[in-house]
């Protein structure tokens, strides 16, 4: 996927879309490494996620109910509310991540509810 249109940089992390809705699974899959160091700011408006912990540490801030959640590998989380949260990574932080309904693959990070914490994103 390095270097297709499945493989999305943003800034605190690259994303590799291994199943995406045309691929006719019913669900998106994607593997995400998080940059060390990084912190992102995430609202999943119109979708549901869960993500597991391959490698890496890091914590889950969930903005709606201000619980901290730490995060290892072995580690799932599931966002079945739509919540708002912030996911730090103390090392680099390799999820694997599913989304219903799936991604198609051209969505923009705004549309996702993806909002790198930059102080140029958060500006405007
Ligand atoms: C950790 C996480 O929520 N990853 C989601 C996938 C990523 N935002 C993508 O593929 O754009």
């Amino acid at each position: 996927m390095a270097g297709t249109d499945r493989e999305v940089h943003a800034p605190t992390f690259v994303s590799r879309r291994m199943l995406l809705k045309k691929d006719g699974m019913g669900f998106s899959s994607h593997g995400t490494l998080l940059y060390a160091g990084t912190e992102t700011d995430i609202w999943y408006k119109h979708h549901l996620e869960a993500v597991y912990c391959i490698d890496g540490e890091g914590e889950l801030e969930n903005l709606d109910d201000g619980r901290v959640h730490p995060i290892m590998p072995g580690t799932m989380y599931a966002l079945d509310l739509h919540d708002r949260h912030i996911l730090k990574a103390k090392t680099d932080l390799r999820m694997i991540c599913v989304f219903t309904p799936a991604l198609t693959g051209q969505e923009v990070h705004d549309e996702e509810g993806v909002y790198p914490l930059l102080s140029e994103a958060k500006g405007g």
